[in-house]
């Protein structure tokens, strides 16, 4: 049972959306990953929010570009929380997706999350700390990762300080 879907909306947004997959991976957390579009392959999409549900699934992660309609449309189908991130790509620098997910109507939300990469790690990072909210030990997780990442900071801040002194 995957407690975390992510859906991409082409193959060509695996690169971008790839280190979603790494730090739930680096977290512990299972993951059902796959491709499916709101436009192209709108019954698929329907009928895999409906199977992952049904398994378990309890935060659906969603990415596209352009009229970036998957994460509504995942968002139109469950109360599970839905978290969007816009893929750029386009003539409209990614401007099109981001619009496109997070102008939701109200009773719909999409967390939408920044494009691209920096979007895909919050979007890893969000949905860890949701699921967190019912499992101390993953939180517990979080909260080293964190500390890492502080001591990192602390870290190069001190480099610079030599460099420039
Ligand atoms: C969106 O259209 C996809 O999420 C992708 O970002 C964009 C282009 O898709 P491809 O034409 O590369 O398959 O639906």
């Amino acid at each position: 049972m995957a407690s975390i879907v992510i859906l991409m909306g082409s193959n060509s947004d695996e690169e971008k959306v790839a280190p979603c997959a790494e730090i739930l991976g680096r977290l512990g957390i299972d993951f059902y990953l796959t491709v499916t579009s709101a436009h192209r392959t709108p019954e698929r999409t329907a009928r895999i929010v409906a199977e992952q549900e049904k398994a378990g699934a309890k935060v659906f992660i969603c990415a596209a570009g352009m009229a970036a309609h998957l994460a509504g449309a995942v968002a139109a189908k469950t109360v599970r929380p839905v978290i969007g991130i816009p893929i750029s790509g386009t003539a409209f620098g990614g401007m099109d997706a981001l619009l496109s997910t997070v102008q939701m109507p109200p009773g719909f939300p999409v967390a939408t999350v920044a494009c691209d990469k920096a979007g895909a790690r919050n979007a890893a990072w969000m949905a860890a700390q949701i699921l967190a909210l019912g499992d101390d030990a993953l939180r517990a997780r979080i909260t080293a990762e964190r500390a890492k990442m502080a001591a990192d900071v602390e870290a190069v801040g001190n480099e610079m300080l030599k460099k420039y002194s």
